[in-house]
Order: C-alpha cells, then sequence, then structure tokens
C-alpha cells in the first residue's frame, strides 16, 4: 500500500471516530435537555391545577406522562372557560339529576291538559288499590309535580276529616286526576280529629295549614271538605290575587250560591292572604258559622272574594246524614257578630294541639290530632 493512501486512510479514520463523538456527544444534550424541558412543562401544568383542585394533583403524580400533555392541550386552547365544562363530565350524580330541572320552563297560565266538565257519580264504590293504578305518577304522601314544567304554585290541600272514609276514596279518586291535569305542585293532607268530642273544622284547617309548611315550602292553601268534589277541571285548586271562593255552584243549593258572602266547603287562599286575616278562628266547636267568621275576617281587612263561573263552578257533595258530635253551634250567632274584635286574639297566632300521628299513605298524608274541647 502506497505511503500517502496509509496517511488518508488514518485521516479518515479519526475524522469518522470524530463524528461520531460528536453525534453522541449531541444525542446526550438533546436528550437532557428534553428531558429537562417535560419536567418544567409538568411542574407548570401541577401548578395550574392546584387552584382548583388539590386531590387530582396527588392522583396526576401517579399518573403516566401522558397525563400533562393531556392537561396541556386545555391549556393552550383558545376558550379558557372550557376548562370547567372538562370538569363536570366527571361523575358527579347530583349535578347531573338537578340539570333538566334548570332547564324546565314554568308551566302555562292555563294547563293544556284540562278537558272541562266532568261526569261525576258515587253510585259505584271505588277502591284505594285502583285509585293508586290509576296515578302512577304520586310521590308518597298524595305529592305530585308535573314532570315536563314547574308548575305555576306549590298547592297544599287541606281536607278536615273524621270518619268518612267512604267519601275520601270518592275524593282522591276524583280530584287525584284532576289536580294532575291543573299541573299542579301539590299534597294531599287530611287532618283527622282524633277522639270523640265536639268537631271542629275550622281548627283543623289551622292545624292543616301549620303542618304542610313544616313539610313544603307551600305558597297556596286550598281548604276543602271531604265530601265535594269539581264537575269542571277548569276550577283550578291554587290561589288568585283575591281569596278564592270554589265550590260556588254546589248540586245541593240547585247550583248557585246560598247566600253571596257564602265561603263555605271548597276556598283558597295564598299564604299571605291567610297571616293578613291572622288565620281561622279556633273556637267555633259543632256545625256553622266558622266559614261566616272567615267571611268577616276577609271583608274586614278589605279583601274580596274571587269565583269561578256559575258553569265552571258546578259541584257534587255526597249525600249524607248528619255526623255525630257535630250539632249546630248555638253560639255561632253571637260569634260572627264579633269577629272584628275577636279575630286578632283567635287564629294561627293562638292555636294549640297536639299531633297524634303523621301517616304517608301513598294517596295522602294522614295528620291525626288532639285538638282539645271547648
Ligand atoms: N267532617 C268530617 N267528619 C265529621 C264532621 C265533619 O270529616 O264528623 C268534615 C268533612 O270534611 C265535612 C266537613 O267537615 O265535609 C264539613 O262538615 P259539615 O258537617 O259541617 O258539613 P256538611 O255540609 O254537613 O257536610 C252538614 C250536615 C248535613 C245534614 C244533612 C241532613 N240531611
Ligand atoms: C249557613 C251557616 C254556614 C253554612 C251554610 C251552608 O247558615 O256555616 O249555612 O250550610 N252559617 C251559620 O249557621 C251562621 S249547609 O247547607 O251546607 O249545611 O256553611
Amino acid at each position: 500500500m502506497p505511503a500517502d493512501s496509509t496517511v488518508n486512510f488514518n485521516l479518515l479514520h479519526r475524522t469518522c471516530k470524530l463524528v461520531v463523538l460528536l453525534c453522541v456527544l449531541h444525542i446526550s444534550v438533546t436528550v437532557v435537555f428534553y428531558v429537562r424541558s417535560l419536567d418544567i412543562r409538568f411542574a407548570f401544568v401541577q401548578n395550574q391545577q392546584s387552584h382548583n383542585n388539590t386531590q387530582r394533583i396527588r392522583k396526576t403524580e401517579f399518573i403516566p406522562r401522558k397525563e400533562p400533555k393531556e392537561a396541556e392541550i386545555h391549556k393552550e386552547a383558545p376558550e379558557e372557560v372550557q376548562q370547567p365544562e372538562q370538569k363536570s363530565t366527571e361523575p358527579q350524580p347530583e349535578e347531573k339529576a338537578e340539570e333538566p330541572e334548570k332547564k324546565m320552563e314554568k308551566c302555562p297560565e292555563t294547563s293544556p291538559l284540562l278537558v272541562g266538565p266532568l261526569r261525576v257519580e258515587f253510585n259505584t264504590p271505588v277502591s284505594l288499590e285502583q285509585i293508586k293504578k290509576d296515578n302512577p305518577d304520586l310521590r308518597p304522601g298524595g305529592r305530585f309535580k308535573p314532570k315536563d314544567c314547574v308548575a305555576q304554585q306549590k298547592v297544599a290541600i287541606i281536607i278536615p276529616f273524621r270518619k268518612r272514609d267512604e267519601h275520601l276514596k270518592f275524593w282522591l279518586h276524583y280530584l287525584h286526576p284532576i289536580l294532575q291535569r291543573q299541573q299542579l305542585d301539590y299534597g294531599v293532607y287530611v287532618i283527622n280529629q282524633e277522639g270523640d268530642e265536639i268537631f271542629n273544622r275550622a281548627k283543623l284547617l289551622n292545624i292543616g295549614y301549620s303542618e304542610a309548611l313544616k313539610e313544603y315550602d307551600y305558597e297556596c292553601f286550598v281548604f276543602s271538605d271531604v265530601d265535594l268534589i269539581p264537575m269542571d277541571d277548569r276550577n283550578t285548586y291554587r290561589c288568585f290575587s283575591q281569596p278564592r271562593h270554589l265550590s260556588v255552584s254546589m248540586d245541593k243549593f240547585g247550583f248557585r250560591l246560598p247566600y253571596s258572602q257564602y265561603f263555605g266547603g271548597v276556598s283558597s287562599m295564598s299564604k299571605e292572604q291567610y297571616l293578613k286575616i291572622n288565620g281561622f278562628p279556633n273556637n267555633y266547636w259543632g256545625w256553622g258559622g266558622e266559614d261566616d267568621d272567615i267571611y268577616n275576617r276577609l271583608a274586614s281587612k278589605g279583601m274580596s272574594i274571587s269565583r269561578p263561573n256559575g258553569e265552571t263552578g258546578k259541584c257534587r257533595m255526597i249525600r249524607h246524614q248528619r255526623d255525630k258530635q257535630n250539632e249546630p253551634n248555638p253560639q255561632r250567632f253571637n260569634r260572627i257578630a264579633h269577629t272584628r274584635e275577636t279575630m286578632y286574639k283567635d287564629g294561627i297566632n293562638s292555636l294549640s294541639y297536639r299531633v297524634v300521628k303523621i301517616e304517608k299513605f301513598d294517596l295522602f298524608t294522614k295528620i291525626t290530632v288532639d285538638v282539645g274541647k271547648p
């Protein structure tokens, strides 16, 4: 081999070694910088997240590198609002359950489900089982609210009661479907007078008001006798700008008012209207006069009575004999002559009673109470 080709070979060999060395050096430097830059990015992402969720940071510490890279993508996204959205995709059952309610609109002023006049008769007995089957959307205690809209009003229906189970079945049979078509957020409260002492309708109504409010934020109260059934579902069981008398056209009075101040049977009042008159009297024992006292209270406060028209306000009463321990009250005429003087000391502000039992049935809540005696 010639001498200069040996020199050339040696030179080439050294140059190659140098190039390889330089390459190794370059790769090493690159790797070191790359790893360092990853650490910095990782730390930055951690720092960003620590403002929101410390627990998540602890988790990311054990998650492969992929995690910080994903987080970085969100950070770089132009709209920062995307981050909370991403968070909300984590399983949060309560939030998900609430979501549809937030989006629901108010039910219309007049329900589109109403059908108008109804056939009401009491010849065929009804069973609680059948009523239950007919009303599958009721919640325990006889509660209901519309599925697809937010009800205009939260209504407590208060029924004064003692030993009228057959009447109550008819009431539940007819009223539950009507109240649901009226798209109300409602509950049915049967206030049952314990014992065999003399009956006190108005005091039971006061108790119903007070007990229903302990359960839910009701804004409207419908006070209904157990034996009165509306014959038209356009007679909405809700409250109005003035106290409402709903049973204006009863079959037993020939479908007309017995007298223009009549306020018995079924009536409704907002919480505000009810409190303005200090609720109802507690000292009407036995039959009669308590509804006239309520009328006097409203009149003395300058309120007028709102009523449906005679056609819409038609209703049927279940015929029955006078109840025991509910004889006409001989003091009633004297009492209604003095409503204006007595109403401030006798009412919801002087109500006292003892709850004996609260029972949540499928179709109603029954509250048995000791109302005392005269
Ligand atoms: N109530 C009971 N049990 C009673 C008494 C009254 O549940 O023992 C309730 C029930 O909701 C009733 C309401 O209180 O609908 C009003 O009762 P009421 O006796 O004052 O009124 P009603 O018009 O009867 O139902 C009056 C006597 C009718 C005698 C008819 C004789 N033919
Ligand atoms: C009046 C009573 C009211 C009663 C109305 C209707 O006379 O309490 O009759 O009674 N007032 C007095 O007695 C002072 S009814 O025919 O439904 O039994 O609501």
